[in-house]
């Protein structure tokens, strides 16, 4: 007799859920590949945001949404790179949820995109709980932030698919400890793919890029 398979998951669906779903599905059909990154404030999302859109840009259809609580200076900083952007004011709402990023990208055409990144609030807490149908997430870790942040705050590290540590030029000046940080990492997501990253050195972003491109052949194929 085949083994039955009991589906014991009682979790309610949230609106949110139904409308990032439905967000995802539309990407896929899109064949657009959707990044989205999070972390707190400060650590450094839209500088290194800029020089993706500028670099992936060159050779990509590039996009931008950006979420702030207030001001539009984020999609000034990254329309610099020339990539279309919006800017997603959230007012007191501390994360970016599934139909604001439906509402945001009203008029654009997803199928003439490659890439569509996702700059969520700056906040270690609330944005871990939303589905935005994106296909992969980003989590930031600065070196000027603490070792043990991944630790304090495990639910963004687990809803996340790889890590990203920024600022990795000033990891000396700052005391920065990679091998602690790596260590809080995997306690809580064993074997995360981590990438190291500075905006401001040379080259400091080629890994994420490769990995980008990467994934969007993946997607491509
Ligand atoms: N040394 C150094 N500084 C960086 C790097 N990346 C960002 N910064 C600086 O860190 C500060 C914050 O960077 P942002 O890109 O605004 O950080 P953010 O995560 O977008 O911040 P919010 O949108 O407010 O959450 C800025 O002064 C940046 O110039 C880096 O790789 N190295
Ligand atoms: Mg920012």
């Amino acid at each position: 007799m085949q083994p039955r398979i009991l589906d014991v998951r009682t979790r309610i669906l949230k609106d949110n859920d139904t409308h990032a779903r439905a967000l995802r599905a539309d990407f896929n059909a899109a064949g657009v590949t959707v990044i989205s990154l999070v972390s707190s404030p400060g650590s450094g999302k839209t500088q290194l945001l800029q020089q993706v859109l500028t670099t992936l840009g060159l050779s990509y259809r590039v996009a931008a949404l950006v979420g702030d609580l207030a001001t539009d200076n984020d999609r000034d900083r990254l329309a610099e790179s020339g990539a279309p952007v919006r800017q997603i004011i959230t007012g007191t709402v501390c994360h970016l949820e599934a139909d604001m990023i439906r509402t945001a990208l009203d008029g654009w055409k997803l199928n003439e995109l490659d890439f569509l990144f996702i700059e969520n609030v700056g906040n270690l807490v609330c944005p871990s709980s939303y589905d935005l149908g994106e296909h992969l997430r980003l989590v930031l870790l600065s070196t000027t932030e603490g070792e043990d942040k991944p630790l304090k705050y495990p639910t963004i590290f687990n809803t996340a698919d790889v890590a990203v540590i920024t600022k990795i030029d000033i990891a000396q000046a700052v005391g920065f400890n990679r091998d602690t940080a790596v260590a809080s990492i995997y306690r809580v997501r064993p074997g995360m793919t981590i990438i190291d990253t500075s905006a401001r050195a040379p080259g400091g972003l080629d890994a994420l890029l490769l990995f980008l491109k990467t994934v969007r052949a993946g997607d491509a194929r």
